[in-house]
């Protein structure tokens, strides 16, 4: 469908950025914070950077702050570290943990940036992985316990809050990306933590609502549309199936609390359905999300998978959380012919975010959020402090104007938070991999100054926040 006229965007419309606390916090010990297994990580790919200084924004958070007002956001994603709420996940509470976030807060309040606050973003504490982390239901009580301690400090200031960011690719590639839960979890069902982190957000999402009227909380998992390699009926099959097992299960559980029944079957072919306990599906259905975020870098496309003989003779491909994988018998990942890719190799497809935009509110028809999006480079900081990232406004713009496709044919969407909102530490590519507005002076290897840059972007997205519109 064309609309001859591009749909203006609502008024209110939250343009955004996002972070999530250990890529950009640093600080990792820093007044009683206690250790999550990202600090606990030992292995990383060669040449990159662990996350005990990262952008340092725990302490240039008023610098940051400052920055962001600005740009003119009118919405700010971050998250929450449990670990300096709750050092060991489920004991004594941090009481200037708790005053970090307040600080960070009152500060978006103050020039009138609405905070979006991810409660849990891949960084559980490390005491409750040696505890047997998600694989065990103590970990549902002390994250519902977390949330009670969130809903009572920042209940009164925020009003948007996620739950658990992409957790489908912490189930699907947990360890790809860094989020490893330690011996204690090892070999357990990840389909099993799943479901107990399932009937987590259940339980906080029902909590919010009754103890803080007027708030509003949605998931927010990781959603790449899935595209068939050609209509020829297999490949839509295999399409099928990993749009279910990669978007559809996470969504339908949490705003209809159940499992889509595609995605079951692909369980219990696997031998990995989690046990469900009495009353489990009671708690996923008693709660209801106001809204669901979701974060989008690209759409997928598969084609049938390849018999056994043909996989021994080509090889299976592998990926990352935006480069399928082959999954052998479900389907076979192919590029898409159509799309460039960045230096990363993730393919670019922004028809693909309306397409994305359009699935998810056709099934669910709830308002849409996004909380990520955005390209990944290699910035670089000329002598005079100029950062030229034309191509990632390019990359922006081609989005944005989907977003409006969408509007256009009938999406209510809240708001637009790209990744990301300064420079920070990628899952697994170091900091060289750059998403922000903001360049931050460090390397993977030297910390420099780290001093703050606007890019150029910087000032496109201005524009475009002052004027409410895609700038001519
Ligand atoms: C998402 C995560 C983010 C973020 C982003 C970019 O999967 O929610 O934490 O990092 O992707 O990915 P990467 O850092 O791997 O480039």
């Amino acid at each position: 469908m064309h609309h001859t006229q591009p749909a203006p965007f609502p008024e209110g419309f939250l343009w955004g950025a996002s972070t999530s606390g250990y890529q950009v916090e640093g600080g990792w010990d820093a007044d009683g914070k206690g250790r999550s297994i990202v600090d606990a990580r030992t292995q990383f790919p060669p040449g990159t950077t662990d996350y005990t200084v990262a952008s340092d924004h725990y302490h240039h958070v008023d610098e940051d702050v400052a920055l962001f007002a600005e740009l003119g956001l009118k919405a700010y994603r971050f998250s929450v570290q449990w670990t300096r709420i709750v050092p060991d996940g489920d004991g004594a509470e941090n009481p200037d943990g708790i005053a970090f976030y307040h600080r960070l807060i009152d500060g978006l309040l103050a020039h009138g940036i609405t905070p979006v606050l991810t409660m849990y973003h891949f960084d559980l504490p490390q005491a409750l992985a040696d505890k047997g982390g998600w694989g065990s239901r103590a970990t549902v009580d002390a994250f519902v316990r977390y949330s009670e301690i969130l809903f009572r400090e920042y209940g009164s200031k925020v009003e948007y809050w996620l739950t658990i960011n992409e957790q489908n690719m912490m189930v699907m590639f947990g360890e790809l990306i860094g989020i490893i839960d330690g011996p204690a979890n090892t070999g357990v069902n990840v389909y099993q933590k799943n479901h107990h982190m399932l009937v987590a957000q259940a339980r906080a999402m029902e909590l919010l609502h009754r103890t803080v009227p007027g708030a509003k909380i949605g998931p927010a998992p990781n959603i790449a549309y899935v595209y068939p390699a050609s209509p020829r009926p297999e490949d839509v099959i295999a399409a099928d199936d990993l749009n279910a097992v990669r978007n559809w299960l996470y969504l339908d559980a949490a705003v209809h609390g159940r499992y889509n029944a595609t995605a079951w079957a692909y369980l219990a072919a696997k031998g990995l359905t989690p046990d469900v306990e009495d009353g489990d599906l009671d708690v996923l259905a008693s709660a209801h999300p106001d809204f669901l975020a979701f974060n989008y870098y690209a759409t997928h496309t598969v084609a049938a998978p390849l018999t056994d003989e043909d996989r021994a003779a080509q090889g299976g491909r592998g990926g990352d959380q935006q480069i399928a994988f082959d999954d052998p018998g479900f389907y076979r990942a192919v590029d898409n012919p159509f799309l460039p890719k960045n230096a990363f190799g993730w393919e670019i497809d922004p028809v693909g975010f309306r397409m994305t935009f359009r699935a998810i509110y056709d099934r669910y028809h709830l308002p849409l959020l996004v909380t990520e999006n955005g390209l990944g480079a290699f910035d670089q900081l000329e002598p005079d402090g100029t950062v030229h990232d034309q191509y990632r406004i390019d990359y922006l713009r081609d989005h944005i104007a989907q977003i409006q496709a969408a509007i256009g044919d009938g999406v209510d969407v809240l708001g637009y938070c790209p990744w990301s909102a300064i420079d920070l530490v990628s899952t697994h590519q170091g900091i060289a991999k750059r998403y922000g507005f903001v360049y931050v002076n460090r390397d993977d290897d030297d910390l420099k100054d780290l001093a703050r840059y606007r890019k150029d972007s910087f000032a496109w997205y201005q524009t475009l926040i002052a004027g409410n519109a895609l700038p001519d």
